[in-house]
């Protein structure tokens, strides 16, 4: 990859690298070109140290005075996480001493590191792409063992490995198409050659399988928002209780308890949840309700599944578009995953007439806690995730964009070239889905995309 034209700075950037508060260890991390300044700064004599060997010394500010004492280490380059010369200190985990490490190495020459900097050296020097350092960000962001793992693997390459076989084939099938183009004499005929369009077909399949795997990886790092609606008083406050396994709204047997949107946070298979309980649906006389009532309109709108609540002793129907005729007003072209839950059962006889027929209608009771475990199983499989222990890695949304955009012009392709015969047009879509797939791994990033991403990270990453 040929970044030269972002590389252009040498200068030192300094960090604290560990987080923030008191801890047994701190490390402060500087990384550029010449650092014997900051190496002979901080022992107060000149040194030459072995790489990658651990030193114990004390610092000292500008009057010799000792700061800390700890550990020195050199990596030089390229043979460092930033692939620059790289110094680490390793001091005690205290905020003053720290700051005062970083203190010292800026008075030696060193600038404050940006979020992520330390990272978007790395990506510069080549020491890793850019699905390999979002996936070092994920794993120290994963919420869940599972989100864990999926990061691990982007972090090693797996990710990157997969975009990039599937860059050089549609590669090889340019380079096919376009000398096809160039040399008309040849006279090939597109439509006739079934081996192109079997690799065509077999492309499209590993996208579509890929960007499969890929949303699995964002679920586990993005997870995923449900929100509970329905009428007044069916039970929303009480199953996000019973889900979030405390007492985090208020219930009580008043119609119209809740006005704001309560929101809880759990862990299901690794999967974080955001679970959103809103006001009851009616219309609201008093003000405060009023706005409560538009408040869970809004939640509704941009949920990724919505629990819609009924009091099983309150309704015979079964069907949603009658039990909740305003959000088909609302939504015509309804686009969420629904699950109506009918709430209460334990106030209505076992032989009661719910049947749990399909996977869109659970009979529960928040009160007992029936029928909440198979609440949690379908959840799951609602929002399209599937438990597999290995395969997944971390992706993000504009991972699932790039697959989803490149996958589009390799169908468009395939038509042109099935209904047109057209090799030219086929050869310029296959351009197109190569430059998407490559954004992935930052080969045809432009500089703004990577502020962005790297700006994300933290300091001293
Ligand atoms: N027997 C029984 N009562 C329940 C169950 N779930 C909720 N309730 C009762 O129903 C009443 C209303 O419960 P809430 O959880 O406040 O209902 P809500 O939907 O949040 O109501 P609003 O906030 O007013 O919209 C309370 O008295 C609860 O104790 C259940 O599964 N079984
Ligand atoms: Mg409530």
């Amino acid at each position: 990859m040929d970044n030269s034209h972002l590389t252009n700075s040498t200068d030192t950037i300094v960090a604290i690298a560990t987080a923030a508060g008191r801890a047994g260890v701190g490390v402060v991390r500087l990384s550029g070109g010449d650092l014997s300044p900051f190496i002979e700064g901080l022992l107060g004599y000149q040194k030459t140290l072995v790489p990658r060997r651990a030193y114990y010394a004390a610092f000292l500010d500008a009057e010799d005075v000792i700061l800390d004492q700890g550990l020195l280490l050199f990596f030089s380059s390229p043979h460092s996480f930033t692939g620059e010369n790289v110094l680490e200190l390793q001091g005690h985990g205290g905020p003053v001493v720290l700051d005062s490490l970083v203190s010292r190495c800026v008075e030696l020459g060193a600038r404050l590191a940006r979020p992520g900097e330390f990272s978007e050296r790395a990506f510069l020097n080549d020491k890793l792409d850019l699905a390999q350092a979002e996936g070092i960000a994920d794993l120290i962001d994963a919420s869940s063992s599972q989100a864990a793992r999926s990061a691990v693997r982007s972090m090693q390459g797996e990710f990157s490995v997969m975009i990039r076989g599937l860059v050089e084939r549609m590669i090889e099938l340019r380079v096919y198409v376009e000398a096809a183009i160039d040399f008309p004499e040849e006279e090939i005929d597109f439509l006739a050659d079934t081996r192109l369009r079997q690799n065509l077909k077999r492309l499209a399949d590993d996208l579509a399988n890929i960007l499969m795997a890929a949303q699995q990886g964002a679920l586990l790092r993005d997870g995923i928002t449900l929100v509970l609606a329905g009428k007044p008083n069916a039970g929303k406050s009480s199953l996000l209780n019973a889900l979030a396994g405390q007492d985090a709204a208020i219930v009580t047997a008043v119609a119209g308890t809740t006005r704001d949107v309560l929101r809880e946070k759990i862990n299901l298979n690794g999967v974080p949840v955001n679970i959103v309980d809103t006001a009851g649906l009616r219309e609201a006389t008093d003000a405060i309700e009023k706005e409560g009532v538009a408040r869970a309109w809004r939640e509704i709108e941009k949920a990724d599944a919505i629990l819609y609540v009924v009091d099983v002793t309150s309704s015979e129907d079964t069907q949603l578009k009658t039990l909740w005729p305003e959000y088909f007003s609302r939504f015509p072209r309804n686009h969420q995953k629904i699950i109506t839950l009918f709430n209460k059962i334990d106030l209505v006889k076992a032989d009661s007439h719910i049947v749990e027929d399909s996977e869109n209608l659970i009979p529960l009771s928040a009160k007992t806690g029936e029928g909440l475990d198979s609440l949690k199983d379908i959840l799951l499989t609602t929002v399209g995730y599937q438990e597999q222990a290995d395969g997944v890695f971390s992706a993000r949304r504009r991972h699932l964009d790039a697959i989803a955009k490149a996958s589009e012009f390799v169908a468009t392709g395939i038509t042109q070239l099935e209904t047109l015969g057209a090799g030219e047009l086929l050869a310029e879509d296959l351009r197109e889905a190569q430059r998407y797939l490559s954004e992935i791994t930052g080969e045809f990033s432009s500089d703004d995309l990577l502020g962005r991403i790297f700006s994300s990270f933290c300091i001293g990453k």
